[in-house]
């Protein structure tokens, strides 16, 4: 939308800006679900194929492949970007393979989130809303999500990505051929302003992290190429950026899910990845899956958890090299 757009709205005398700017943020929410559904360019299918060819070529037998459930937690998402994620799953995804989505509103305060959206849902085959009670955080969000879940495979998306058709075969038929297999996609990048859609073409990244438990992304060890086959092989990841996976049900079960003491946002994708590799399991990026994500201009809500979470996860985790933690980040000994 842009200024001269904005300016149609009703406005208020100064006393009131507060008041003004929220209802003009509703405003421009109801007038985006207008675009959204009114806009004939808009479809999943439209975003470019530049996947590898092998991955293009590979036929899937999904009579073999376990089904799964999407399970998006959210919290104050503006409705277009929570829309377009809902339509790209549904899209990009085999009808047979996907069970159900399930939203999970975190106790959103924004108006549009309510019957607007439920309205809108209630339309779509396969798709649930459930909403907290109270603000829970995203860990237990999706926790409580996966309660409900009823596919073999939980897969988690952040409520602002769209995926690239075929994204979700590899994570599926990897997962089916060994359970203890967490997959994550590619994650592309999508402008958060024009949407832009940019793949990435070139060998995938890794997740790694420094000592504050920050996470980093690292090119692929030269130790990782050799082990491979081919290059549409999965690819060893020592952990996650967090927000995109797909694990099977039991094997999450098995591990005892996430720590549900972490609060709010952080931490809990270093958390989960040092709990699959020292529970048995393999953290792995699938080169052929590919789902876009937003990375938006500014977070929609305060992040004070950091600290406390990635505090948690060390002392969980780490043993003694939990030292080399509080030594890089010392006000980390007083959370
Ligand atoms: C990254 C991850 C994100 C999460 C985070 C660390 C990707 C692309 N994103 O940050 O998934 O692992 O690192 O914690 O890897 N949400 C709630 N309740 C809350 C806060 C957030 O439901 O209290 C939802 C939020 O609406 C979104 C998801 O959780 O769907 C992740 O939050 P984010 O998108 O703000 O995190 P991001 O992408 O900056
Ligand atoms: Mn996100």
């Amino acid at each position: 939308m842009t200024s001269g757009e904005a300016s149609l709205m009703p406005s208020f005398s100064l006393d009131c800006n507060d008041q003004q700017e929220e209802d003009e943020e509703e405003s421009i929410e109801k007038y985006a679900i207008n675009i959204y559904l009114s806009d004939p360019e808009y479809s999943a299918s439209d975003i470019q194929d530049n996947r590898m060819s092998e991955c293009k070529s590979k036929i899937f037998n999904y009579r073999k492949l376990p089904t799964t459930s999407v399970i998006i937690a959210f919290y104050n998402e503006a409705m277009s970007t929570l829309l377009r994620t809902i339509h790209s799953v549904l899209e990009t995804s085999p009808a047979v393979l996907l069970r159900e989505i399930i939203l999970v509103d975190d106790f959103s305060d924004k108006v549009f989130l309510k019957s607007q959206l439920e309205n809108y849902i209630s339309s779509l085959e396969r798709v649930r809303l459930i909403r907290t009670t109270k603000r829970e955080g995203l860990v237990r969000a999706r926790l409580i999500g996966a309660t409900y879940a009823i596919g073999d495979v939980l897969t988690f998306l952040d409520c602002h990505c769209e995926c690239v058709s075929g994204w979700l075969e590899p994570l599926l038929e990897r997962i089916g051929e060994n359970e203890t297999a967490v997959l994550c996609p590619v994650i592309d990048t999508i402008d958060w302003n024009t949407f832009e859609f940019y793949m990435q073409t070139g060998e995938p990244m890794i997740g790694g992290f420094d000592w504050r438990l920050t996470f980093q992304w690292h090119a692929v060890p030269e130790k990782e190429r050799q082990r491979r086959n081919s290059r549409i092989d999965p690819i060893r990841s020592p952990t996650m950026a967090g927000g995109l996976f797909a694990v099977s049900k039991k094997y999450f079960e098995y591990l005892g899910t996430y720590d549900m003491g972490m609060e709010v946002w952080g931490g809990e994708n270093l958390e989960l990845s040092f709990r699959v590799w020292q529970c048995g399991g393999t953290l792995e990026i699938h080169p052929c899956s590919h789902v876009g994500h937003v990375f938006p201009k500014k977070a929609p809500y305060a992040r004070p958890n950091f600290l406390q979470n990635t505090a948690r996860a060390a002392e969980v985790w780490m043993d003694g090299y939990k030292e080399h933690f509080y030594n890089r980040n010392p006000p980390a000994r007083k959370v």
